[in-house]
């Protein structure tokens, strides 16, 4: 078998349909190869579309890949897979190389950096494994040693192909299947902490979940579920644990971001006497920039890089999974809790659209929440789109898909190809800002290339919105863009601006009836000053924290007005 031949089995053994990309010379002989097998490839407008594309798809499947070219094509992946690395998704980097030869024979080719192994050292710092399969010898077990190191960390992988080892004969037999995962031996000692902190939780007058990032990627929401619902506690997610267990539980409360979020699920979370923190390391963004008020002695934190943790214990063995794996052996309480009463979100009132009513934020949300359907993925790009979308409503069979610790602008769109890629009985509902789209219109053409049936909403502001209430300037403008136009050069079939929420209704019911067979853009002018209502409450509190330092981020006229 050759190298090539492994790498494409080895993906295929792992469930791998589609691979996303931008070819380039010393990559072809490899796109080549995928075109001929079964692996479907998407190809992207640019690279960091790629990549984004095969995070969405890494977070949904449990393996993405994007497959570049060296240096030129390469680096623009870099922020996608910093992105994946900080959000524990499991992105695979492909990336062809010049070739061995004509590395020793010409050392200025095009696309080389300093030295051979530049790229490589570049990659190592946002990866958790990488290799160079340059070797008939070795290619096999690299391989695997990656792919293993990905799955065991649900973080990036490097592989990079030269262009003349593609053909090098592995000589003798190998197994590229993914090893089983061993058993999990539980030592009796943690098993029995494990349950001392079961009796902790049943104990508390208050308990609740807040669960995050680590349980999606891990796969352990059906054990959460049974827990919860042996249990009777209810669950608050982060941000990025959006989607976690259906909105629609009974025992789900919505979502939890300090300041940011709806006062009265703040409260709630904040004054239970036993909050569970679970699989959410506590990062700025899910605290609603720290402004989290716990009292320390209520919490115990669990997560996969600090284990179990209280104001003053700490077992570094506890992770989420060891720890759910003992709750759910564990004997049921007695007696058993009540059964809890349906108090999730309600589900979406009927939209009224309000004749020559410009379009607000919230109004925005209410309108697509009417219209989504019961088994979407919502793609939101950092800013107000993220903010307003996080109290979207979705429905049973929904998923939720956002950079929101890493927070890079132009994620959503090109995501939703790698969301459609990965799952397509889901329909892709994209919500970005008038600057995200700036940094990822090209790939409007590659939703319109593969006629992926996404609905792209942009929340045009004239500018970037959210950087305004921190600090205002010429700087936070933008070129006005005609997105109609923009979407319908691009290829889109439909394509409209809308003014008012009359207009906004009547696209999104043409979208609800003949929008599914290839995408739509809605460009929604937002008045200015507009912004949801988690922003505004985050804003305040900012202001807030920050009126005491010296001299502060200037808090300008917007806080001022909010406030008063
Ligand atoms: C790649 C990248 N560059 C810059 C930023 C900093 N940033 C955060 S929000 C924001 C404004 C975004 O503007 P827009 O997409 O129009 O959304 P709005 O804030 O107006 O809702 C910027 C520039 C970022 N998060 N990511
Ligand atoms: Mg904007």
């Amino acid at each position: 078998m050759q190298i090539v031949a492994a790498l494409i089995e080895a993906l295929r053994l792992r469930g791998v349909r589609r691979v996303y990309g931008v070819p380039g010379d010393y990559v072809l002989g490899l796109f080549a190869a995928l075109q001929a097998s079964p692996i479907d490839l998407i190809c992207t407008a640019g690279e960091e579309g790629a990549g984004f594309a095969a995070d969405a798809h890494g977070r949904l499947q449990g393996l993405g890949v994007a497959v570049v070219t060296y240096g030129v094509g390469a680096l623009k992946l870099l922020n996608p897979v910093a992105g994946a690395y900080a959000e524990r998704s499991p992105l695979l980097v492909i990336s062809g190389a010049p070739g061995l030869r004509e590395s020793e024979e010409h050392p200025l080719l095009h696309h080389r950096i300093r030295a051979d192994q530049t790229q490589l050292r570049l990659f190592r710092e946002v990866t958790v494994a990488s290799a160079v399969l340059d070797s008939g010898r070795t290619a096999a077990e690299e391989l695997v040693r990656v792919l293993e190191g990905m799955r065991r960390e649900s973080r990036p992988g490097y592989l990079e192909l030269p262009a003349d080892c593609l053909n090098r004969e592995i000589a003798w037999p190998i197994d590229l299947t993914p090893p089983a995962p061993a058993p999990l031996a539980i030592p009796e000692g943690l098993r029995r902490e494990g349950e001392r902190w079961l009796a902790w939780m049943r104990g508390r007058q208050r308990p609740l979940v807040l669960g995050g990032v680590e349980l999606a990627r891990f796969r352990l929401q059906p054990l959460l579920r049974q827990i919860l619902e042996r249990e009777g506690w209810e669950l608050a997610t982060s941000l990025s644990g959006k989607s976690l267990l259906s909105e629609s539980h009974p025992q789900v409360l919505g979502i939890y971001e300090g300041a940011m979020g709806q006062p009265h699920l703040r409260q709630r979370v904040e004054s239970s006497d036993g909050l569970l923190v679970l699989g959410q390391p506590l990062n700025d963004l899910d605290t609603g920039v720290f402004t989290m008020a716990v009292d320390a002695a209520h919490v115990l934190q669990v997560d996969l890089d600090g284990g179990l943790r209280t104001a003053d214990a700490r077992n570094e063995n506890l992770d989420p999974l060891t720890l759910l794996r003992i709750w759910a052996e564990a004997p049921a309480p007695e007696p058993a809790p009540l059964p809890i009463a349906a108090h999730g979100p309600a589900p979406a009132a009927a939209f009224e659209p309000a004749p020559d009513q410009p379009v607000g934020v919230e109004r925005l949300m209410a309108a697509i929440e009417a219209v989504l359907p019961a088994d979407a993925t919502v793609l939101a790009d950092p800013g107000d789109s993220l903010f307003a979308a996080a109290d979207l409503h979705l429905r049973e069979d929904s998923h939720f898909l956002a950079s929101s610790f890493w927070a890079s602008l132009g994620f959503a769109l090109p995501a939703a190809v790698g969301a459609w890629g990965a799952c397509q009985e889901h329909t892709p509902v994209v919500l970005l800002g008038d600057g995200a789209l700036l940094m990822c219109s090209n790939e409007l053409a590659t939703l319109a290339r593969y006629a992926i049936p996404a609905l792209v909403i942009v929340l045009d502001n004239g500018g970037y919105g959210t950087e305004r209430p921190i600090l205002d300037g010429p700087f936070n403008d933008l070129q006005p863009v005609a997105h109609r136009e923009l979407a319908l050069a691009m290829g889109f079939s439909a394509a409209e601006r809308v003014e008012n929420e009359e207009e906004l209704w009547s696209c999104l019911g043409r979208w609800r009836s003949d929008g599914m067979t290839g995408p739509t853009l809605i460009s929604v002018a937002i008045p200015a000053g507009e912004m949801s209502a988690a922003l505004k409450r985050l804003s305040t509190a900012l202001a807030q924290k920050l009126a005491s330092s010296s001299p502060p981020l200037a808090l300008n006229k917007v806080v001022s007005e909010l406030e008063a």
